[in-house]
């Protein structure tokens, strides 16, 4: 693969309303506050990334806004000045900068984006995916009743989803998932997510729910608690899944090493990028521990290269890879349409898919920033 010289590097932001109100134990989401890195390359090329900080830092430290202002301060213009990268150059030269990860992902998505399509490479191919298409489960939020989460859980098993994921939190979680349980039947693929809502004090309570056979709780503690995801493990049969804790390969082969996680939700944005998901991929492979691929409301943009990353042999587990119309009426990119579960990898180069311009600029919620070298 050969580099890219990088020209420019342009900001674009949009506003993309959801088909319902998206409810974690963090909050209510009813619209997505985008941020979109587009690379333009000496040559004439360009390379998109998607960044999946959220509007407000209550779910993670970054937040659209800072990722914006650290990109626009620190990441852009040290990539700009070391002018000519490969992707697999791009945290090097971003490594000065502590933390933002989600920032600097999207940056090094962009110039890999930009390197795949001179190369006439798809992202599939670069990750060394091996399947043309990935088994897609479906995260349900936190509904207003028992009643609205039966009918919304039956529309995506109706639309053919292979896996359900309820969000849970503290008043929110036996009865939801027995209920959700009998719906489906013994056989079913179930999961549930804390998103961090639950403290050491909730392990006896939380024992519950190895009476509704499970596939994984995720992240029930706060994101720096390791050792109560380690009392969690070993108080319960359903298997303890790690997601906000897990920020690098590092603290992957750590968290596995103690026993805190048995399966790992991967995200390339919480870990600085999908080169370094490629890397927990492969050491949780090494480790015969699963992987599933996370989602944080992308547009097709994101999404695309969420589903070539689950292509690799060991997301062994359905993702939060969801369809377009999960979260869109309308898709940024060719939207992704759910066949009998699955989603086909993108096969063009770079992340196979083309942003729609018109609809940028119709969503558009802040001017074009356009960074180029000093
Ligand atoms: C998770 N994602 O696994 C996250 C949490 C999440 C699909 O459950 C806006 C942007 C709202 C990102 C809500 C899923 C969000 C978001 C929830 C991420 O923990
Ligand atoms: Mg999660």
């Amino acid at each position: 693969m050969l580099p890219v010289e990088i020209g420019a590097v342009e900001l674009h932001r949009i506003g993309m309303p959801l088909v319902r109100p998206f409810e974690t134990s963090f909050g209510r989401q009813t619209e997505r506050d985008v941020l979109l890195v587009r690379v333009l390359t000496a040559d004439g090329g360009e390379g998109w990334g998607e960044c999946v900080a959220m509007a407000d830092p209550v779910y993670s430290s970054e937040y659209v806004q800072g990722a914006a202002e650290v990109i626009e301060r620190y990441l852009a213009p040290a990539l700009l000045r070391a002018r000519t990268v490969r992707a697999s150059d791009v945290a090097s030269v971003l490594d000065f900068v502590i933390g933002h990860r989600m920032a600097k992902a999207a940056l090094e998505t962009a110039v890999l984006d930009a390197e795949t399509r001179a190369a006439g490479i798809s992202f599939g191919e670069y990750f060394g995916a091996v399947r043309p298409e990935v088994d897609c489960g479906v995260s349900v939020g936190i509904a207003p009743s028992i009643d609205a989460l039966l009918d919304e859980v039956s529309g995506y098993v109706e639309a053919g989803y292979r896996r359900i994921k309820l969000k849970i939190k503290p008043g929110w979680d036996i009865e939801p998932v027995a209920e959700v349980r009998a719906l489906l039947g013994p056989g079913a693929l179930l999961q549930v997510d804390a998103n961090t809502a639950y403290t050491a004090e909730h392990i006896d309570h939380l024992r519950q729910l190895d009476d509704y056979r499970l596939l994984l709780i995720e992240q029930p503690f706060i994101e720096e608690d390791i050792a109560t995801h380690v009392a969690l493990a070993r108080a319960i049969d359903t298997r303890v899944c790690l997601d906000e804790s897990i920020t690098s390969v590092g603290v992957a082969v750590d968290a596995i090493a103690r026993d805190a996680t048995s399966v790992i939700n991967i995200k390339a944005g919480r870990v600085g990028g999908y080169l370094e998901a490629v890397r927990i991929h492969d050491a949780c492979l090494d480790r015969d521990v699963p992987v599933w691929c996370g989602g944080m409301l992308e547009t097709g943009v994101g999404r695309a290269a969420n589903v070539a990353l689950a292509g690799l042999p060991g997301f062994t587990l359905p993702g939060d890879t969801s369809a377009s119309d999960r979260y869109f009426a309308e898709d940024l990119t060719e939207s992704f349409v759910l066949v009998e579960g699955r989603l086909a990898v993108p096969t063009g180069p770079g992340s196979g898919v083309t942003v729609r311009t018109e609809l940028l600029a119709e969503w558009r919620t802040r001017p074009v920033e356009l960074l180029t070298r000093a």
